[in-house]
């Protein structure tokens, strides 16, 4: 790895392989730049041409309403294409049926390597269809939410195009979440369907998932029908009058359901992310501006073309699954490969053998996941051909260089280009990355506004910093796919986390800094997220959930360091008075945590902290409690704020007897 740690490596720019370029649908900077200007001097009239274009439509939207949009304070608003109607899962199938019915749609890929099966276009067609119907002969109408706790299995994609299909608004809910979680996110949006499955496989081990499923719905009074997936054959309690087969639905489903024609700005799907404060958000994206966003970024960010196999690894429980596993790929009329396993299962070729298997060319995954397998040594890639492979993206946190050099060299093998595509669950799709064939690359940096983004670099006094220069992101102007607020939003938190701290923008709680050339590197959160192997998480949620635990008095929780997971979770507790410290009431705390919030939410140190670094106003100074979980001692910055200095000799102290 000698040139990843060189110290010019960040400057280092490494230029378009001509193989990428050959295929790229953007071939030049150049051309980039003319078609961004484009798209920023006259956005309506860009993103009406994009969406007459790119979209089928049953009625065509106002051309006089391409969008509306604010971000002032008291007025945030974001409408796009109104006036026209549009169905998202014709979209996504029915209008491929005439020249690629027989065309591969979704690859499923097994947890285990001899589990897997092609749906077509047909196939998927056919399937979505029929389930469109059980949900109708359920009663589900247009708006309704329907729940969803699945992993990743096609019946998961099918179940989401189905609820499109007749207008009702999914809510899909990562599998690994606890009982608690799910329970809270059900009750949010007052779903009165929710689907899951019987277990779940996990590497070598099946786990049970309806029997989380049962525990949350328990504390759902609104949940009238539960439908169940078989996956594993795990031995489950069915509920009478409540649970029903998924299989004997489908059994005696008709196969046409007329698709309901949407307003542009119905709600399409919720989906719940972790903020700053309080309890996760329920992002609202809607119809037509969604479909558009995520579909054209997905092709172009790719540069994926009609023969290629393309391969999106995230689990579908999050965006990037909605958008690139499902949404993106099908509407453009792709072949998208969902894969249900885990990338060390059998073994740490797992990656490579699908690469192989179907010829992957667009691979995009997570840096964790790079970290995890490059840990491992090269051998397991050496194992296989990835030839196939032309652009490879990475998303969820900043690539270290390392990761970043790594899937360069060895997993690109100099004839391949990285897409590091920045974008978070409130946009839709990517709103900074290097397009493929067009913008020569720089280690560890997501380089380019998509078209119709504006960027924008605040300073700490609240101005926009132009030219080069370091500070807190934000995004100017409108874009269609953009969310268009938080669900049961009574307390109006959607200005307030977005469009308060920078009046007249959408502040994304990320810090950028900005090169010479224009180029963007993404630094990662500067508000109280963290994340930890991609995942989004509150530090909030967190400290909520040890707090709730009987012997703990308060808890702050921080993100420190971690060589896989880029951030691991720091929990600082004070217990209760009398409350003997042992390593017994940590591993209890951390069980606790993972019954409340699940596993994802671990913490992977727990520090006895006797007192917190409060400033006489009484706010926690994280900035302390940061330095300390990741051991750089020497600098604190200013802690004459404090109520009691000396409580951070004590955390030091105790820091360093952690090891
Ligand atoms: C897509 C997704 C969003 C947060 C975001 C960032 C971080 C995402 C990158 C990144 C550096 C990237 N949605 N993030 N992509 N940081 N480089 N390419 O992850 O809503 O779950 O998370 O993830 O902090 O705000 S998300």
């Amino acid at each position: 790895m000698a040139e990843a740690t060189e110290t010019d490596f960040y400057d280092k720019v490494f230029p378009v392989p001509e193989r990428v370029r050959e295929k790229s649908y953007v071939k030049s900077r150049a051309e980039y730049d003319k078609l961004y200007k484009e798209s920023i001097d006259d956005p309506n009239a860009f993103w009406a041409k994009m969406a007459s274009e790119r979209l089928s439509w049953f009625k065509p939207f106002d051309k006089k309403k391409v969008s509306d949009w604010s971000f002032e304070p008291g007025k945030v608003h974001s409408k796009w294409f109104e006036g026209g109607k549009i169905n998202v899962s014709y979209n996504c199938l029915d209008r491929h049926l005439a020249d690629k019915k027989n065309k591969a749609a979704i690859i499923f890929e097994g947890n285990d390597p001899n589990d897997w099966k092609v749906y077509t276009y047909q196939d998927m067609y056919r399937e979505v269809n029929k389930f469109a119907n059980v949900l109708k002969s359920l009663g589900v109408k247009k708006g309704d939410r329907v729940s969803i706790f699945l992993p990743m299995i096609a019946e998961l994609s099918i179940v989401m195009l189905a609820c499109t299909r007749i207008g009702a608004i999914h809510a899909i809910v990562f599998g690994g979440f606890s009982a608690e979680a799910l329970r809270d996110r059900i009750n949010n949006c007052g779903a009165e369907v929710v689907i899951t499955c019987d277990g779940t496989y996990r590497g070598s081990k099946a786990v049970p998932q309806k029997a989380t499923c049962d525990k949350a719905v328990d504390q759902c009074p609104g949940v009238k029908t539960m439908i169940v997936v078989k996956r594993t054959g795990t031995e489950v309690a069915m509920k009478e009058g409540r649970d029903i087969w998924y299989e004997d639905l489908m059994a005696k489903a008709d196969r046409y359901c007329e698709p309901e024609w949407m307003d542009s700005e119905d709600p399409l799907f919720i989906l719940y992310t972790s903020g700053s404060t309080g309890q996760p958000k329920g992002v609202v994206h809607t119809q037509a501006g969604y479909l558009l966003y995520a579909s054209m970024t997905q092709q172009y960010a790719f540069d994926v073309r009609d023969e290629d196999t393309y391969w999106c690894t995230a689990d579908i429980g999050w965006v990037t699954g909605h958008s690139y596993v499902v949404y993106g790929p099908l509407c453009n009329g792709f072949t998208s490969i969902l894969f249900e396993g885990v990338p060390n299962y059998p073994d740490f070729g797992r990656f490579w053998a699908v690469v192989e298997k179907y010829s992957v060319n667009n691979f995009y995954t997570a840096p964790t996941a790079i970290r995890s397998i490059a840990k491992e040594g090269d051998k397991w890639v050496d194992m296989h051909d990835i030839s196939s492979l032309r652009v490879l993206g990475s998303v969820g946190e900043p690539l270290n260089p390392e990761a970043w050099w790594w899937y360069y060299n060895k997993i690109g093998a100099g004839h391949c280009t990285i897409s590091d595509t920045w974008w978070q669950t409130e946009n839709g799709g990517h709103m900074i990355l290097p397009l493929p064939g067009a913008i020569d690359i720089k280690p560890a940096k997501a380089m380019v506004p998509f078209f119709g983004v504006v960027p924008a670099i605040m300073d700490e006094d609240g101005k926009e910093i132009k030219g080069p220069g370091k500070g807190a992101l934000c995004i100017k102007k409108g874009w269609p796919g953009i969310t268009r607020g938080l669900w049961d939003d009574k307390e109006g938190r959607f200005e307030e986390n977005y469009f308060s701290q920078f009046p007249g923008y959408y502040f994304s709680g990320d810090g950028a800094e900005r090169d010479a050339d224009g180029d963007y590197k993404i630094t990662g959160r500067v508000d109280d997220v963290i994340n930890v192997s991609g995942h989004r998480l509150g530090t909030a949620e967190v400290e909520a959930a040890l707090t709730s635990h009987p012997d703990v008095a308060e808890a702050a929780v921080v993100g420190f360091p971690h060589d896989i997971k880029g951030q691991g979770i720091f929990a600082y507790v004070t217990l209760n008075h009398n409350v003997a410290k042992t390593d017994e009431l940590k591993k209890a705390l951390v069980a606790h945590v993972r019954k409340v919030v699940g596993p994802i939410a671990s913490p992977d140190q727990i520090q006895w902290a006797d007192g917190l670094p409060k400033t006489r106003s009484g706010k926690i100074m994280r900035r302390v409690l940061r330095n300390v979980a990741a051991k750089t001692f020497g600098d604190f910055g200013d802690t004459s704020t404090l109520a009691d200095p000396a409580v951070v000799d004590d955390l030091v102290a105790n820091r360093k007897k952690l090891g």
